[in-house]
């Protein structure tokens, strides 16, 4: 654990991917309750999630070219649905959408044989179960009725875990999110980290919640800011701590696939961002918000090449 806390603090630079079936509605992770969907039809959209141009192998090799080191994947978001196979809800990848392809399993692969790691989003926040209950600051209106007991929540994604930590050989770290939803809730942290390092010893934890860290986490991040910044506001109570260090940003505003968020940063920009983190040590996890067919968007590609070029005469390797 040590030494990948170590390795951690080396990489520096890594890749965060949003994508799931809300990047077919191409307005951001968040459009199901930020647009007040109904939770129904939004399911639809698996019916017609067929990524033809996913390729993990390519996705993997972006990164590298880029000088990442690790892929920081969305297994699960708020929305509920998992990008994976899994025993514990049908509402998955494999299962609800024709494409029947687990991603996760082909970008272990990738990630394997590039030699970067492999990390994993998971949301706390669920809009789609109706055991996550009550409803926390988010997702009220997405028209669920509430039933099952939080205890079946808990057990839910203790299983989920379980099975990302099983099926999938090394992970990298676990990436959690949404805590802050409902801080007032059992979320019983201390025994899903317990499971994550039972599972995997070596497997690095984090939680996006914006304070500093609790007992078993391995990193502490900050959303959108450098470690003692808060400008885009979520980090007034963050201290810093002694873990290592990461700060993620995207490219432009949004994180999901957002068809009309031009606002693109320079690569200027974006390596001043990375110099900048790397001299508060911190790393940088870089956002790319793939398209519903499962390319990048133009405006990530080029500047994945410039920041590869600029690496390739600036960064350490
Ligand atoms: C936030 C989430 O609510 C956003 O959708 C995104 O995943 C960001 C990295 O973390 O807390």
């Amino acid at each position: 654990n040590l030494e990948n806390r170590q390795w951690f603090r080396d990489a520096k630079f890594g890749m965060f991917i949003h994508w799931g079936i809300y990047s077919m509605l191409a307005d951001g992770e968040w459009v199901l309750t930020n647009k007040n969907l109904n939770e129904e039809e939004y399911q639809k959209l698996a019916d017609g999630f067929y990524p033809s141009k996913f390729n993990a192998d390519e996705w993997v090799r972006t990164a590298k070219d880029a000088g990442m080191k690790y892929i920081c994947f969305t297994s699960r978001h708020h929305d509920g649905f998992s990008m994976f196979d899994t025993k514990q809800s049908d509402y998955n990848v494999v299962k609800a959408t024709p494409f029947k392809r687990d991603v996760i399993k082909e970008l272990a692969e990738a990630c394997q044989k590039h030699g970067l790691k492999l990390f994993l989003y998971y949301s706390h926040i669920d809009w789609h179960r109706p055991d996550y209950y009550p409803w926390g600051r988010t997702g009220r209106n997405t028209g669920r009725t509430p039933s099952g007991t939080w205890e079946d929540y808990l057990k839910f994604m203790d299983a989920q875990l379980t099975e990302l930590l099983t099926n999938y050989g090394s992970i990298g770290g676990i990436w959690f999110d949404g805590w802050w939803d409902k801080p007032d809730a059992d979320w019983q942290l201390e025994r899903q980290y317990t499971l994550v390092h039972r599972l995997q010893p070596g497997c690095l934890i984090g939680n996006n919640h914006h304070k500093a860290p609790f007992e078993g986490e391995d990193f502490q991040m900050f959303e959108r800011d450098l470690p003692g910044q808060n400008k885009a506001g979520y980090s007034a109570d963050a201290e810093i701590s002694t873990l290592p260090l990461e700060s993620c940003e995207t490219m432009n505003n949004t994180w999901g696939y957002n068809i009309n968020d031009r606002n693109f940063k320079s690569t200027k920009q974006l390596i001043h961002t990375l110099v900048g983190a790397s001299g508060n040590n911190a790393n940088l996890l870089l956002n790319v918000g793939p398209r519903p067919g499962g390319d990048f968007p133009e405006g990530s590609v080029t500047r994945l090449k410039e920041i590869g070029e600029w690496m390739k005469t600036y960064g350490e390797t």
